[in-house]
């Protein structure tokens, strides 16, 4: 069996990190204008202030850590494989709560917070801390030139051929924890359809997609999604 999972900003809500849109205004986006902060034109425009949001988003992802719908994936992922199935992971998140889970091949569609890249020389960098115009490329030397390795509106998904070629093989197709507010992600739900493939959504609330669902499941994340793969398992 092959598994095509999305996941969004709700899976990991339970371990502390923001959303973009929730309902009640706490949402990421409702404190921060997104065309403000996540472009390519905000951050050559207000560097600095781009770099602090990130840094703020940097230093709170240090002190999450996984949930039980992260560790779930983790085991689903495992059980695929070794039944001679496999799990496409793709996470519009740019968290590593997937990584730190034990999922061992995971999509970062919209890149990942724990990275920066040179504008000059093009190299990607393993980063933790605190980023600013300061710093120098440890490839190239040039200072100022490191950004985060996000994709930004306007700027085009990391392994979108990956992501397709994962979505043409599945048996099943599920989405976890996102809006279906952002595009290209948001359109992934109905290329499945197309394809005729099963689709499922798990979402505290229903997402702007639900109608293009055959299964739907609300609640928790970290109390609906492990419930879901015990029972996807034990059917397997
Ligand atoms: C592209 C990374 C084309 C950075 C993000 C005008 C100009 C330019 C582009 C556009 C435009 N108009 C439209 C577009 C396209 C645009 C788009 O879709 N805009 C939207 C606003 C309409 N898309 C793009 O720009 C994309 N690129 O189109 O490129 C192109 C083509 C060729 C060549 C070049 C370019 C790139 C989009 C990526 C932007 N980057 N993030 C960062 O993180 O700072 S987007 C950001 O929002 C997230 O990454 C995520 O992908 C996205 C959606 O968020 P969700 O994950 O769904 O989170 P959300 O809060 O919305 O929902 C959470 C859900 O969880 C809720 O439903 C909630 O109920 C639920 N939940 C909450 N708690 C729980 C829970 N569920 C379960 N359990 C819980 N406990």
């Amino acid at each position: 069996m092959r598994i095509f999972v999305i996941t969004g900003a709700g899976i990991s809500a339970e371990s502390g990190l923001g959303t973009f849109r929730d309902k009640d205004g706490t949402g990421i986006w409702a404190r921060f204008d997104p065309m403000k902060l996540a472009t390519p034109e905000a951050f050559a425009r207000n560097p600095s202030e781009v770099h602090a949001f990130y840094n703020a988003r940097r230093r709170n992802l240090l002190s999450a850590v996984p949930n039980s719908a992260h560790f779930a994936l983790a085991r689903l992922e495992e059980a695929l494989a070794e039944r001679g199935g496999s799990l496409a992971l793709v996470t519009q998140n740019i968290d590593d709560l997937h990584d730190r889970a034990g999922s061992k091949e995971v999509i970062h569609m919209h890149g990942e917070l724990f990275k920066v890249r040179c504008v000059a020389c093009a190299t990607t960098i393993p980063w933790r801390e605190d980023l600013g115009l300061e710093d120098q490329c440890p490839s190239c030397a040039q200072i100022g030139s490191l950004r985060p390795h996000v994709v930004w509106f306007g700027e085009m998904p990391m392994r979108m051929d990956d992501i397709y070629l994962a979505l043409y093989g599945a048996d099943l197709f599920v989405a976890i924890g996102t809006s279906g507010s952002v595009y290209p992600a948001a359109g992934f739900v109905s290329e499945a359809r197309a394809l005729g493939v099963r689709t499922c959504e798990i979402n505290l609330e229903p997402s702007d997609n639900a109608s293009h669902f055959d299964d739907k499941r609300y609640g928790k994340a970290s109390e609906v999604v492990p419930a879901w793969i015990e029972e996807t398992i034990a059917t397997m």
